[in-house]
């Protein structure tokens, strides 16, 4: 007995590791990990996009050009990243470029427009945005080659709709309304979800949540970083997908001194990356905080310059 008991442990042990190993290879090859960190900077004299390690070192310049360079999103496997440029009108509009830099491709083409805040989706294959007109704004969403460009979200001239960011699925787009930039109060803010298609839109902030957007869904854990203003001040907010319970993640002197905005989520779901402009502090750096301990870490703190719009890459690692 005792021998069939210890063949038998051994037997179903190599059964169990023998289909346990592939499965789990197969599962942490998948896995997410946080990659580096693209940002914006006038470090060298114009506004260009950067990258650098997660611990802010081995900075490098992607794009040098005269026109400003804005508001990078890497895409979901971390090979490239699409932003907001100036480099060929007035009116920027946005591109796709290689994680070095390389290749950058322009996939909108409005003369008239600002076309901002360019959004991967979690599967690569398409890329929302905003269109910026004198009175309003429409959410667009177009392939990563510029194909396909389909309107979404109508303000029909008279709503602000701004900064969309996908669900972990991919089947729907939450954005930030603005019903009047003029007015900083309250009910002229609200957070709304569509499907992709622009179809079953709905305000899901309730009345007294005071965003201005910089919404970003994290497809770790399903809920969305953002920034609100407090009086005078602007700090880092975590909600979850119901925009229910919001928990400050950081706090500001509220003296309309300090800043905290543009929070991207680390592709683990554990950290929030943001730019932050302190008390007395001239110009504005990219700090990390961790969502669970509150540690403050500030990555570009040797930079006289001012660093802004970060956004962090998502890498696929074996462990
Ligand atoms: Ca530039
Ligand atoms: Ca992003
Ligand atoms: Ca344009
Ligand atoms: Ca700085």
């Amino acid at each position: 007995m005792v021998k069939l008991a210890k063949f038998c442990a051994v037997v179903c042990a190599l059964i169990i590791v023998g289909f346990a190993i592939p499965a789990d290879a197969e599962q942490e090859e998948l896995q997410v990990a946080n990659g580096k960190i693209a940002f914006v900077s006038n470090q060298d004299g114009n506004w260009e996009i950067y990258s650098m390690e997660a611990d802010g070192s081995d900075i490098s310049r992607l794009t040098e050009n005269d026109g400003g360079d804005f508001e990078p999103d890497w895409s979901p496997d971390g090979t490239q990243i699409a932003f907001r440029s100036y480099r060929d009108e007035l009116m920027a509009d946005n591109y796709v470029m290689d994680a070095d830099g390389n290749n950058p491709v322009k996939i909108t083409d409005s003369p008239y427009n600002d076309d901002r805040y360019p959004s991967w989706s979690p599967d690569g294959q398409r890329i929302a945005f905003t269109r910026m007109m004198p009175h309003s704004s429409d959410i667009y969403i177009v392939n990563p080659d510029g194909s396909d460009l389909t309107k979404v979200v109508d303000g029909n001239g008279e709503i602000f709709n701004i900064m969309p960011t996908w669900s972990p699925d991919g089947s729907e787009i939450m954005f930030s309304v603005n019903l009047d930039p003029t007015e900083v109060i309250n009910e002229a803010y609200s957070i709304n979800k569509a499907a992709v298609d622009g179809s079953a839109q709905q305000r899901i902030s309730a009345g007294g949540m005071n965003t201005t957007g910089n919404l970003d869904w994290s497809w770790a854990n399903d809920h969305i970083a953002y920034f609100d203003m407090l009086v005078w001040g602007l700090a880092i907010y975590v909600v979850d997908k119901d925009i229910t319970n919001p928990e400050p993640i950081t706090t500001v002197v509220q003296d309309g001194s300090e800043f905290h905005k543009y929070p991207s989520w680390s592709p683990d779901g554990s950290k929030i990356v943001y730019e932050g402009t302190l008390t007395r502090q001239i110009n504005s750096d990219i700090y990390i905080v961790d969502v669970t301990t509150r540690a403050i870490t500030n990555l570009t703190s040797s930079l006289d310059d001012n660093d802004m719009m970060p956004d962090w890459q998502p890498i696929f690692a074996s462990r």
